[in-house]
């Protein structure tokens, strides 16, 4: 656009220029006024498309800033939210696969955050997002990025989570309505959707294929 611009400019110059130095031509006939109108409404438009489009490029920079395509910074690391139904070893591999873990989530900033997300991405409606903590080892709950325990938790207080016992020992986001952002406990192997996280430009563990 921008190179267009830089070429209608001195067009436009030099018509002028040749309609004023044309003795035979002092004023402007119709035809050649309607040529000016013209190229001013398109230049109008080129110049607001370009805004439009600088606009959305500073979004997006500012949004995916340090992260890959396909990815969302926050703070300092970058999300991947796995819109395909996997169940939780599979969706742990998926993220290890992309030099990431299933999102540990460090406070309830961040939690907020990705509660708010998925409303971004119109994920309304009653949906799971499997995140990486686990009581798989011992009944304690920790992160698996870096086996740590819980400290900052938002379990759904409602139903009583974690209340699956041995029988759900991952930890999930719900996002029904009314549970926006807690946690519940759900077997391993249910198929929901995920979150991976990774630290901002780390490419540690990553293999080298596209998302
Ligand atoms: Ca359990
Ligand atoms: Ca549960």
């Amino acid at each position: 656009m921008i190179t267009m611009l830089t070429i209608l400019y001195p067009v436009l110059a030099l018509f002028m220029i040749f309609v004023n130095v044309d003795g035979k031509q002092t004023c402007l006939a119709p035809k050649e006024k309607t040529i000016i109108k013209t190229i001013r409404n398109s230049m109008q438009q080129l110049n607001s498309q370009i805004t439009g489009l600088e606009d959305s490029l500073k979004l997006t920079v500012k949004e995916t800033s340090g992260c890959q395509k396909g990815w969302t910074r926050y703070r300092n690391h970058c999300y991947f939210f796995g819109l395909n139904k996997l169940d939780w070893f599979e969706a742990q591999r998926y993220c290890h696969k992309h030099g990431s873990t299933l999102a540990k989530v460090d406070d309830a900033t961040e939690n907020a955050w990705i509660s708010a997300k998925t409303n971004e991405l119109q994920l309304h409606d009653v949906f799971l997002l499997w995140l990486g903590g686990s009581d798989l080892k011992d009944g304690q709950w920790i992160w698996m990025a870096d086996f740590s325990p819980f400290t900052y938790v938002n379990w759904h207080k409602g139903s009583g989570e974690p209340n699956g016992g041995t029988k759900e020992n991952c930890l999930n986001l719900l996002n029904y309505q009314k549970y926006k952002g807690t946690w519940n406990d759900l077997p391993c192997g249910d198929k929901i959707l995920y979150l991976c996280k990774k630290n901002l430009r780390c490419d540690c563990n990553s293999k080298k294929t596209s998302n």
